[in-house]
């Protein structure tokens, strides 16, 4: 059997979904957690049942590609049942799409959720009367405790082996008889869910009249005889879909009337009310909010804890012994093969490829998981979604709406899911702007490259530095949004609904789940491409074009000579007219595959060959941090880190990209818009810097 989870955006659908397959879906406080349908197994004492969780949606008539995947799911493929999740604390609202589904054949269930937070707000819901009313099993849960859970999996396993009658509130009402000839008409000709395709047809639904006109010329003419003859009220004038929509929700106030007590005590601010006096403050809104961001770049990256010399921040330290343990392994790695007579090449290949490549990115795995920490309290605690509010009117001016700043934040995690969230936005103006401005967000791939400059080239200003290059990514997404909006891309932005949630202690569990999704992808990345990519380098770095052994990393290497030709295009940008130069042109190279491959190759290419009694000394990352000290001046280096921070953020944002945009054109476009900005924020920063004698 199949069940589908369908209900508005914020409902708990992910969270049911989790509690139902034992799965670690993310659940989020914000619309566009699920933009696609997923798919588990629900283990259940008399079978599994197959549970798919659909895209949260307010309603069957498709506006957003979530609702034509919702809506797509219901009609054609239907499931054995639909599971219905509606949230009790916002009953009215999540009632809208109910009627909707009320209208399909499928069988139906309601799950009443977060009935422990309408108990905690005084609301007292009575679901044998509310489904009395709507003639269906209604069952009370709380998907985050579990309550009611299995009572509502045994009610589904019932109702769907029963069938159902479909059912509209558009019978009840003044246009009851024309809809029912239109039902009947299409009953007749054999359709399938002829109640919901008769609504849909009567809201005129561009999709349905589409397809009907393409199916049945005759039919459609009948049906606009019929849709004439109807007489709506003065204030609705022609709008059926308004006239609809008046229908479903005087059904729905007079039955939800009919099946709650108590009320919310409106007048009263609750604790997150009064939070959000000061969070969300007009004025201290943003600047507050780009405080915090600071402190958790000053807690991550700082060299000066607190701004006391020479105490390292929680960041800095741990970063610093995972480097030691590094170094370790890598000096037990080279004294083992040394005393087992290892080939020369064995040595170079395992200690100064894979293990120099790798453990300059490992290395800066405790900031990255500290960093992912403070921004998963942030998010878990609501306060993410008051930062979405605070950023929608500031974003409006950019041609984006608050709601572009949800999957931007996941930017800063990885881009392609964020680009696949970017589904989100209604316009898909916005979704092809959202998508080309992602890479300008800083993702966690692209941290060791700021941790590792930060500390060779601004030691006494890491944090700040870290938080220039973030802050000073979103400053080139809003120029380049501006420019767009005024040229390319123009339209309406959409507006922005969310509701904001209270907000609550982040839970342990969630926190480290979020953090083991970053460390596992880390490590796979890591364990396989990257250390593929470093025996790749390190062959190339050490061998020339008739394939022997050359001296390590000289400019006579396969490599060298790659980097030496494409130099001169990066010669205008700072950081590749000086000797040796072409390593950091390969390492922007590597980059474009896979940010973390910027430092790994820079880890194999300046590494001066390891030997015994060098490791005794220094450890390996101190090494590269003093090499890139000799080679970049801070000028250089900011060059380097913007064209690193803009261009092509890596293959696998490439591909997702193509998969959103649906078009070779438009992804050239955006790759070309990606480079382009790149290559010319470098070139200013670098030219204007020179100009203004700064080095
Ligand atoms: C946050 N009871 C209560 N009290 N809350 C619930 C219940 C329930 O039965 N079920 C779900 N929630 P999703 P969609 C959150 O994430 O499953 C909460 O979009 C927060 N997160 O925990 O994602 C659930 O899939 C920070 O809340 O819904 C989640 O349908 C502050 O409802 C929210 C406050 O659940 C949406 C809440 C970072």
């Amino acid at each position: 059997m199949r069940f589908a989870l369908a209900g508005n955006p914020n409902s708990g659908k992910t969270t049911l979904f989790n509690r139902l397959t034992g799965g670690a879906a993310r659940v989020g406080n914000w619309p566009g957690v699920t933009v696609d349908k997923k798919e588990g197994i629900c283990k259940y004492s008399a079978g599994a049942i197959a549970i798919v969780d659909l895209p949260g949606i307010y309603s069957l008539s498709p506006y957003t590609p979530e609702e034509v995947v919702a809506r797509n799911y219901i009609i054609e493929e239907n499931p054995e049942l639909v599971i219905n999740i509606v949230d009790a604390t916002n009953l009215e609202r999540n009632l809208y799409l109910s009627t909707q589904l009320l209208e399909t054949e499928t069988p139906l269930v309601i799950a009443l959720n977060m009935i422990d937070a309408a108990d905690s707000e005084g609301l007292k819901i009575d679901p044998q009367a509310l489904s009395g009313e709507l003639g269906v099993p209604v069952v009370p849960i709380s998907a985050l405790t579990g309550r009611g859970v299995a009572d509502l999996i045994e009610t589904a396993c019932r109702s769907a082996a029963a069938s159902r009658k479909a059912s509209s509130v558009l019978e009840h009402s003044a246009m009851g008889g024309e809809f029912r000839q239109i039902v009947n008409l299409l009953a007749e000709k054999e359709v399938e869910h002829p109640v919901f395709h008769a609504v849909k047809l009567l809201e005129g639904d561009k999709l349905e009249t589409d397809e009907l006109k393409n199916r049945s010329g005759a039919l459609s003419e009948e049906i606009t005889r019929i849709k004439s003859a109807i007489k709506l009220d003065a204030e609705l004038e022609n709008d059926f879909a308004a006239a609809v929509a008046d229908a479903r929700y005087k059904y729905i106030s007079g039955r939800v009337r009919r099946a709650v007590a108590g009320s919310r005590t409106a007048d009263k601010l609750t604790a997150s009310d009064k939070i959000d006096l000061v969070l969300t403050n007009k004025i201290l809104g943003i600047p507050m909010f780009l405080f915090f961001m600071y402190i958790v770049f000053h807690l991550t990256f700082s060299n000066s804890f607190l701004w006391v010399e020479g105490l390292p921040s929680p960041g800095v330290w741990l970063q610093g012994l995972t480097e030691d343990f590094m170094s370790f392994l890598s000096a037990a790695a080279l004294r083992l093969l040394t005393e087992r007579e290892a080939a020369e090449w064995a040595r170079g290949l395992l200690v100064d490829g894979v293990l120099a490549g790798i453990g300059a990115i490992l290395s800066f795995l405790p900031q990255i998981l500290m960093l992912f920490l403070f921004l998963s309290i942030m998010e878990d605690s609501g306060y993410m979604a008051r930062a979405a509010f605070l950023m929608d009117k500031p974003l409006r001016r950019f041609g984006l709406s608050g709601k572009a700043f949800l999957p931007m934040l996941m930017g800063f995690g990885c881009s392609v899911p964020a680009m696949l969230g970017t589904r989100v936005l209604e316009s898909e103006k916005e979704r092809h702007l959202a998508i080309m401005l992602m890479p300008f967000f800083s993702c966690g791939a692209k941290l060791p490259i700021w941790a590792m400059f930060s500390a060779a080239i601004f030691p006494d200003s890491a944090d700040l530095a870290v938080f220039a290059v973030y802050t000073g990514g979103i400053a080139v997404a809003a120029v380049t949004a501006v420019i767009l909006n005024r040229t390319v891309w123009r339209g309406e932005t959409t507006p922005f609904i969310m509701e904001l949630p209270s907000y609550r202690m982040p839970g342990a569990r969630s926190l480290l789940l979020h953090l083991w999704e970053k460390l596992k992808g880390f490590v796979v990345r890591a364990s396989t491409v990257i250390a593929g990519a470093t025996v790749v380098i390190w062959f190339l770095s050490n061998f020339n074009l008739s394939l022997s052994m050359v001296e390590a990393n000289s400019a006579g290497s396969i490599l060298g000579l790659l980097g030496g030709a494409v130099a001169p295009f990066f010669a205008p940008l700072g950081f590749a007219g000086a000797e040796d130069s072409w390593k950091a042109v390969v390492a922007v190279l590597t980059g474009l595959i896979a940010k973390e491959m910027v430092i790994s190759t820079m880890g194999i290419l300046y590494n001066p060959g390891i030997e015994g009694d060098a490791l005794a000394d220094e450890n390996a990352g101190a090494l590269l941090t003093g090499k890139l000290a000799e080679v970049f001046t801070p000028l250089s280096a900011a060059s380097f880190m913007m064209f690193n921070l803009l261009s092509i953020p890596c293959m696998a944002a490439v591909a997702a990209a193509n998969a959103e945009l649906r078009g070779f054109k438009r992804l050239a476009g955006v790759i070309f818009l990606w480079l382009f900005t790149a290559w010319s924020v470098a070139f200013l920063i670098f030219n204007i810097g020179s100009f203004i004698g700064w080095r």
